[in-house]
């Protein structure tokens, strides 16, 4: 038996009474299941990760942005949602504010009349996919930051613009990295996002619907806990936000294409087989997954990452687009049959969904074929997924255990492969601050 249930434990436990019944908006997103980041802006155009806000806003001249290719991209890995760095640390912003010279409006790109997140909302609404964008709380740039006061304005006005010119948004991506110790008004930032969004997820910070899954490397790890009783603020420090009581904020598992978030000359492309195993060990385990790939200073996808997020894209629709569904049958307290029809079928990958509507309540669970256990973990949540060794059947017993777990779906898959794709030896991301 090959399982993706021997990874490390996730580093926020919960007590067994926690049960928080989910809203309908994080059930919703919870279905998205894979996004896809864009980073870009000042730093694209000097091989930067980091910029602390003095770049020249005349050097931001993309010669042949093209959003409906980025979103394309978006469409071929089978993401369903996007999520743009309107503004990085750096304080540079992707559409024209009233807040800030520091922006697309004081760039040659469009004679100054452009707008970045005009126009990945425009092929977003084209294509049929979700929008996000990510606004960076620490702002290099912006003089009112040394004033939390004066800041909290700014911040409101730039969340009011992106809330209320772009249409509905999936989600608002709050970075917590380099707000260690700074004191933000989070309840006037929640209150614009209530007025303007109220069906927006909001990431990690503030009044968090979802959260961060605690590492860059896309990696959750068993159990997946949708119930917490606090968040990881970024990758480069250990401190946590604490909540006063628990909540349920399901985890995204973000990472880049690359190594690094924006794009450099340089840098290259993950292996399809890492990117297969990050989608096991996300998607597979019940998180969802945001896949950053940074377009280049044309504005367009570099070649090497088109090549191998396509390729993503098709091993998944071979792997897993033509499943077969079981028929549960309830069989006892616990246990399910999930019937699979009247000939045997031939699988490798067996695929368990927990019914969420009234609150995550799997702890662990067993797939058995005759009496022998073919897969078992903990957490199911929205998608479990298990590759197996096991001869054709008619049919597979479900263990769930959990105060009143509730199994929604059963999936078996023949991929052809009868192991899970494996991340890299020691490949991690970094977790000390990047170069300015
Ligand atoms: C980090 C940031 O510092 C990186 O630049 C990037 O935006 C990543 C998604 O989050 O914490």
């Amino acid at each position: 038996m090959t399982s993706n249930q021997d990874v490390a434990q996730d580093v926020t436990p919960r007590a067994a009474t926690d049960v928080i019944v989910p809203t309908a908006e994080q059930l919703r997103w919870q279905q998205l299941e894979v996004g896809m980041f864009f980073h870009f802006g000042i730093n694209t155009f000097h091989a930067k990760e980091w910029s602390d806000g003095s770049l020249p806003a005349s050097s931001f001249d993309p010669s042949e942005l093209d959003a409906d290719e980025w979103v394309a991209l978006a469409v071929a890995a089978g993401a369903t949602y996007v999520v743009l760095t309107a503004k990085h640390h750096d304080g540079f912003c992707l559409w024209p504010t009233a807040t800030t010279d520091y922006s697309v409006a004081s760039s040659p790109w469009r004679d100054g009349k452009g707008d970045v997140v005009a126009e990945v909302a425009a092929a977003c609404r084209a294509a049929g996919i979700g929008l996000g964008l990510y606004l960076s709380p620490w702002d290099r740039n912006h003089p009112a930051y040394e004033d939390p006061e004066a800041y909290a304005d700014v911040y409101v006005a730039q969340l009011t613009e992106l809330c209320t010119r772009y249409g509905p948004l999936v989600e608002l991506w709050f970075d917590g990295a380099g707000s260690e110790g700074y004191s933000y008004d989070w309840a006037r930032f929640m209150e614009v996002a209530r007025t303007h969004q109220p069906q927006a997820m909001v990431f990690n910070m503030g009044a968090p619907t979802i959260r961060w899954v605690g590492n860059e490397d896309g990696l959750a790890s068993d159990p997946v806990e949708y119930v917490v009783h606090h968040t990881q603020m970024s990758n480069y420090t250990v401190v946590t936000t604490q909540f006063a009581e628990a909540l349920y904020l399901p985890p995204e598992c973000d990472v880049s294409v690359r190594r690094g978030w924006f794009w450099a000359q340089d840098d290259e492309p993950k292996s399809l087989e890492h990117l297969l195993a990050i989608y096991y060990r996300s998607v597979g385990l019940g998180a969802n997954l945001l896949l950053n790939v940074p377009p280049d200073r044309r504005g367009r996808i570099d070649p090497a990452d088109a090549a191998v997020v396509t390729a993503f894209g098709d091993e998944l629709r071979a792997r897993f687009g033509d499943p077969v569904a079981a028929a549960l049958t309830r069989t006892g307290e616990t246990t399910w049959r999930a019937d699979l029809g009247d000939e045997p079928v031939e699988l490798d990958h067996v695929l368990v969904r927990e019914d969420l509507t009234a609150g995550q309540r799997v702890t662990r669970h067993e797939v058995r074929l005759g009496g022998s256990v073919l897969a078992a973990g903990g957490t199911v949540g929205s998608s479990r997924l298990h590759v197996v060794d096991a001869p054709a059947t008619r049919e597979l017993e479900i263990e769930l255990e959990g105060p009143d777990a509730r199994l929604a779906q059963v999936l078996v898959h023949r991929t052809g492969h009868r192991t899970a794709p494996v991340v890299p030896e020691g490949y991690s991301a970094p977790t000390d601050y990047p170069e300015d």
